[in-house]
């Protein structure tokens, strides 16, 4: 007895240590209102798991199957003390087409206990990450009934992992591929990592950077790769891998690349053949090309059109698909870099095969704090069209800021294009490109090495809502915040309430601290952390001074009619409500127009007041964060809640620094005086520009 009481106390202290993030948002820890956890393992005694259609299962003991019933008996004991029982049903239906259903679960509790019913034992794997949440966040189950399907097909995460081990613009430590010891070793944290995406509903990875190495479509890597691929298929997790336009001449020796040479055709479709023989439900894939110095079919002569095309033939015959990303711009181009993408792809639209997705950003630029939504999204109807949206927070203080995306991801995917249509939002856009049944979303991961996978402990919520979003993007950014803290922290309500505002505060506080009133790429050059809105010379897409355009008569960029005309690529509703200055959003105001210092804002400010103001209440916002998660305490582990305390001091300290350089340096053309309530700085504009992070980690330009 003494020996079993010892035994406990270990492993309660052991729990109370163990608390790094490690677990994410699956922790299932045992509930602790008697009470409660004896209601909820009354009704759990029992979960029956209904296999629809088990036409193209593998069969009563499938390996995803086993994966929802092995995380139900863990779940379930962990957080109700006794695992319930598991029984397993598959009923087959001959006739049914499995296409003619949307995938998704049914999820019924009642009397009998819990029934999970999907036509496929990856719904039904989906349906049991869905009990766990619903019980881990205290949701009274007696009577509910759940039947959700996804919105969009494919739900991708895109990491930017090169094979040496680096991730471009990655801040939780070095890659989680560790290509060395693949394919042989099997680090366990692959099969959590495939875990953590099937509990969200995310279905893909690509594995490698945009900019890419060609050598991982090599023998060797696509071994490696099949090896990630054989422990993520369980969890319903396809691979994907990035394709470096001029791989036949790099790893084929071949003497072209180029698009429309039979010979480069034929390279592609075999190296697609070898692919699925090593991964046979390989998803297909990712392309950035003509972009940041990356080949592509324009070197020789042909459009984005017949280079996706080309790759799409190769892959098409296996079912797998190509993501071509619209993200380009050139230093001859002496448009508006906003308007780039457009120019060149609008004019493809309907030229590309059916198995092609465009994925374009969510904004213009490049994952700024805040964008206008991609004006593609409103003008390409005949092409299949993907979002994408950056997890990692390259320009949003990387891992020391705490920016909670889920509002961001929601502004963009609720923006109306007025694109014709019953429902133009770019949400609806993205799903009804489907129509066909393809569509997808995909988010660059922030997932590194970490002991808590994202490098603050706070941004897993990141990870998690691009999940819930992508499944349903209709879900309120604050409800997925909310289902997060109850998961990742606590129950408790002044848990839930305090830190689910603090997280909703927190990229209005970044924005406001960093880059107010829709100014943008105002950051330091190439690590893109702290403020730069001094960076000039060299190529003029890439300096501050080419976004901001400050001078003694205002401040912003003119995209209006009379400016670069950017406004001319979204629908006339969007493009009036916007260019005019007195309907133009706060915002968004000087992404779109150069306003004169003097100009009265909504507020009855002059601009100038009202962007000190806005600096000034970011760096207050952050400090109303830290206060209020100082006021946590008592209430949350004492690791997770010293590091975020720190990272909070940090984050004050730095924003303090965006506020004071960029007033200083601002200052010298608008020559107004700060306004009350704006303290002075604390040195001179020299030392803000002296500042030198280059030692910064994720900058490729750093190593
Ligand atoms: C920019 C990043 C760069 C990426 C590029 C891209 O600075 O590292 O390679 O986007 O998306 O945001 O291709």
């Amino acid at each position: 007895m003494r020996h079993l009481r010892l035994v406990l106390l270990l492993a309660s202290a052991a729990a109370l240590h163990a608390e790094d993030g490690s677990r994410l948002w699956l922790r299932y820890d045992r509930i602790a209102d008697e009470p409660l956890r004896a209601a909820y393992a009354r009704i759990l005694r029992q979960v029956h798991l209904v296999e629809d259609d088990g036409e193209d299962s593998t069969g009563h003991g499938s390996p995803t199957l086993r994966a929802a019933r092995d995380e139900l008996a863990t779940g379930l004991a962990g957080l109700l003390g006794s695992a319930p029982t598991i029984t397993v049903d598959q009923v087959f239906h001959r006739t049914h087409s499995p296409s003619a259903r949307a995938a998704g679960f049914d999820l019924r509790f009642g009397p009998g206990g819990a029934v999970i019913e999907g036509s496929d034992d990856l719904e039904v794997l989906y349906g049991a990450f869905a009990l766990l949440r619903e019980v881990q966040t205290r949701v009274p189950v007696a009577r509910l009934r759940l039947d959700s399907s996804p919105r969009i097909q494919r739900r991708i995460l895109d990491h930017w992992d090169n094979l040496d081990g680096f991730v471009e613009r990655g801040y939780a430590g070095s890659s989680l591929w560790d290509w060395a010891d693949l394919p042989g070793r099997l680090d366990p944290r692959y099969r959590d990592y495939a875990r953590a995406n099937a509990s969200v509903g995310i279905n893909g990875v690509t594995l490698t950077n945009v900019n890419a190495d060609p050598r991982v479509l090599t023998a060797p890597y696509l071994a490696k790769a099949a090896a990630l691929a054989d422990v993520f298929r369980p969890y319903g997790l396809r691979v994907y891998l990035t394709a470096r336009f001029s791989a036949p001449l790099d790893i084929g020796g071949m003497k072209t690349a180029d698009p429309r040479d039979p010979a480069v055709a034929a390279w592609w479709r075999a190296k697609a053949d070898e692919i699925y023989r090593a991964i046979p439900d390989f998803g297909g894939f990712l392309v950035k090309a003509n972009s940041e110095g990356e080949p592509g079919p324009q070197d020789y002569g042909g459009s984005h059109a017949d280079g996706a095309n080309l790759l799409a033939d190769a892959v098409a015959p296996h079912g797998g698909i190509v993501l071509w990303r619209a993200f380009v711009y050139s230093p001859h181009d002496a448009n508006d870099r906003t308007k780039q993408a457009y120019n060149e792809f609008q004019p493809l639209d309907g030229k590309f095969r059916d198995n092609v997705l465009l994925q374009i950003k969510n904004g213009p630029l490049d994952f700024q704090p805040r964008e206008p939504f991609h004006p593609l999204f409103g003008a390409m109807p005949k092409t299949h069209l993907a979002l994408e949206v950056q997890l990692t927070q390259e320009y949003l203080g990387q891992a020391t800021f705490l920016a909670y995306l889920g509002p961001l991801y929601q502004e963009c995917l609720e923006s109306r294009t007025y694109r014709p249509g019953r429902d133009s939002t770019v949400a609806s856009v993205i799903e009804a490109s489907g129509a066909g049944g393809l569509s997808a979303i995909a988010g660059v991961a922030n997932i590194g090495a970490d002991r808590d996978w994202t490098g603050h402990p706070l941004s897993a919520a990141n990870w998690y809502a691009f999940g819930r979003l992508a499944w349903d993007p209709a879900l309120p950014s604050a409800a997925i915040a909310e289902e997060w803290v109850r998961q990742s922290f606590s129950n408790d309500p002044r848990v839930v309430q305090g830190l689910g505002a603090i997280l909703m505060a927190s990229r209005p506080a970044v924005v406001d601290g960093t880059m107010p009133l829709g100014l943008h790429h105002i950051m330091a050059r190439g690590h893109h952390y702290g403020p730069g809105p001094w960076v000039d010379g060299g190529r003029p897409d890439w300096t501050a001074v080419y976004y901001h355009k400050a001078d003694a008569e205002g401040l912003g960029f003119d995209r209006t009619a009379a400016g670069s005309n950017a406004l001319g690529q979204y629908a006339p509703e969007v493009a009036q409500a916007w260019g005019d200055l007195a309907t133009c959003p706060d915002d968004l105001l000087l992404w779109f127009h150069h306003v004169p210092w003097d100009y009265r804002m909504r507020s009855g400010r002059p601009m100038w007041d009202e962007l000190c103001l806005r600096y000034q209440r970011g760096f207050e916002e952050v400090q109303a964060m830290a206060r209020q998660w100082d006021g946590l305490q008592a209430l949350v582990d004492p690791e997770r809640f010293a590091r975020v305390a720190a990272l909070f001091r940090q984050q004050a300290e730095e924003t303090a620094v965006w506020r004071d350089g960029c007033l200083q340096y601002f200052q010298q053309f608008s020559r107004r005086p700060l306004p009350p309530g704006v303290p002075a700085p604390a040195h001179d504009l020299a030392y803000y520009e002296a500042i030198d992070l280059r030692h910064m980690p994720g900058d490729p330009s750093g190593r």
